[in-house]
């Protein structure tokens, strides 16, 4: 186990870096908070790209070790610190890899193929960059239809009345949800009653809310 000295988060305001302020509350860990936004100038100065050249939020860093991946971020924090009683962490070959299948199927399938794809490529009022990134309208609705097929795929796989994988909250929990809460800003409806009662049983978690409440400032 690690201590918990000086636990540093930069970023906010997105779902990426809510990953990380989820996991943190969970354990209940004390962080310092660089509330940076992405093409806001402030990923782009050269003492930031110093620690993330990627010039991306979220970037974790703990003592002497910087992470700059959100799902590489959340998995160190569960790994290192002092489990709390209501939190999930696999044991079995087999929970493990359940816990990954959750974690990558959001990062890939729903973060990278579809939200991403209409960060990038919607127009403006949209909330995209294509004045960045260009148009691309059959990606956007492609993009969509991947949206839309994969969350078909999943609901069945959804517990009807607890987390995905226990009655407390997993990995798997934070990334699906953190992507799920992030459809809205892009027009993407949630065609699964299963799944949408789940955003909801979620939402009343507490350490969620204040999670929440502190990573998009509210
Ligand atoms: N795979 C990275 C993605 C990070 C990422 O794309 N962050 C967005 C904000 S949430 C960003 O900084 N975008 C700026 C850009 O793409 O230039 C992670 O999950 O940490």
């Amino acid at each position: 186990m690690q201590n918990n000295n000086k636990i540093e988060v930069w970023g906010y305001k997105t779902f990426r870096p809510f990953r990380i302020y989820w996991a943190l509350y969970e354990y209940n860990l004390d962080f310092i908070k660089y509330k940076i936004g992405s093409r806001t100038g402030e990923t782009k100065t050269s003492q930031y790209l110093k620690i993330n050249s990627k010039g991306k939020i979220p970037t974790f860093r703990h003592n002497n070790i910087t992470i700059t991946e959100s799902g590489a971020a959340v998995s160190y924090i569960l790994d290192n610190f002092k489990k709390p009683k209501d939190f999930f962490i696999p044991k079995t070959a087999s929970d493990k890899a359940k816990v990954q299948e959750w974690c990558l199927f959001s990062l890939m399938e729903l973060d990278c193929l579809s939200i991403y794809i209409l960060r990038r490529h919607e127009k403006p009022d949209s909330l995209g960059l294509s004045k960045i990134y260009g148009e691309a309208d059959n990606a956007v609705k492609t993009a969509r239809m991947h949206f839309d097929k994969m969350i078909a795929a999943c609901e069945k796989s959804v517990p009807k009345n607890s987390w995905l994988l226990s009655d407390s909250p997993s990995m798997a929990d934070i990334i699906f949800m953190s992507c799920l809460i992030h459809c809205d800003n892009f027009r993407l409806k949630i065609k699964s009653d299963n799944i949408n009662l789940y955003i909801e049983r979620a939402k009343k978690r507490n350490i969620f809310q204040r999670a929440f409440k502190d990573c998009f400032n509210m």
